[in-house]
């Protein structure tokens, strides 16, 4: 490969994934100038406080979000399989942890993967905390499958205030990392944006941010590649592979 760095063949790689690898997809991004919080305040839609204030507002804007994503989880593009293939292929432990609520990863064939801010394709009860998979929208008027209520039942995602998923699974594959790659991620929210300062205070891994531009936290890692995800990782993946 062009770069200095080569992985041990068994090595494991840590990718984490935000908005940008599916913008090709056709999803919008966040924070990008025609961005989803240029359209909407982020306040009104992704706070917990949002939904007790106004749940009316938070269902239609995740009821037209999950209808755009539904459309477009049949198109996984060339970074989500390449993503995939690099699973396939790697003699080491692939982890992808992705930011993203949409199924790409999923439709383009990823396996090892964590939805740390949630999924569309879920709903949960916040009177009892049952979760169920759904499609199609949801009102104060959805009762819950669990409890029999009505007025809880709310998306699966991870608004700010509140935890994000799977942080045990994420430490764990975090301490064991041997090459974090973070791609389409503008690195404005935490914990996520924290991750690539966990890496290198362990000291073990080798970084790199694929990302359409020098993201916030861009000179905290070892390499950068940029451009459009459909470039740039289908052939980081290819020199990595051409290791083995
Ligand atoms: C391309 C491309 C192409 C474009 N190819 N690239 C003060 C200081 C520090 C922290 C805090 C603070 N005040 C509050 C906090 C915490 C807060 C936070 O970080 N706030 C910041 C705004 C400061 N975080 C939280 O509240 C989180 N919870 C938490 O911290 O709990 C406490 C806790 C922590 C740890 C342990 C225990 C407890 C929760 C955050 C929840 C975020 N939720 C959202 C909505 C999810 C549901 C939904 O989709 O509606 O998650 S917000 C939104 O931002 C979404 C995303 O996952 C997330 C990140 O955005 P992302 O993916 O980076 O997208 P963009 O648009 O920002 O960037 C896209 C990038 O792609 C850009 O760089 C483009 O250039 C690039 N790009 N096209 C390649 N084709």
């Amino acid at each position: 490969m062009p770069q200095s760095f080569t992985p041990e063949k068994n090595s494991n790689i840590v990718i984490l994934t935000g908005a940008g690898i599916s913008q090709e997809s056709g999803l919008e991004t966040f924070r990008d100038p025609d961005g989803i919080w240029s359209k909407v305040r982020l306040e009104d839609v992704a706070t917990p406080e949002a939904f007790a204030k106004n749940p009316h507002d938070v269902h239609s804007f995740y009821n037209m979000r999950r209808e755009r994503h539904r459309v477009a989880t049949a198109n996984p593009n060339h970074a989500h399989m390449a993503l995939a293939r690099l699973e396939a292929q790697w003699l080491g432990q692939v982890t992808v942890i992705t930011q993203n609520v949409d199924s790409l990863h999923e439709s383009g064939g990823t396996q090892n993967l964590i939805h740390m801010h949630g999924v569309h394709s879920k709903a949960r009860c916040n009177h009892c905390q049952h979760i169920v998979s759904w499609e199609g929208d949801m009102s104060t008027e959805t009762l819950c499958d669990g409890c029999g209520d009505a007025g809880g039942m709310r998306p699966h995602v991870v608004w700010f205030g509140e935890t994000p998923l799977e942080l045990g699974r994420i430490q764990a594959a975090l301490v064991e990392c041997d090459l974090f790659l973070s791609i389409g991620t503008s690195g404005n929210v935490y914990p996520a944006a924290g991750f690539i300062s966990v890496v290198q205070k362990i000291g073990r891994a080798h970084t790199v941010e694929l990302n359409l531009e020098p993201s916030l936290g861009a000179e905290l890692f070892d390499e950068g590649r940029y451009g459009p995800a459909t470039d740039v990782v289908p052939s980081y993946v290819d020199e990595l592979l051409e290791t083995l």
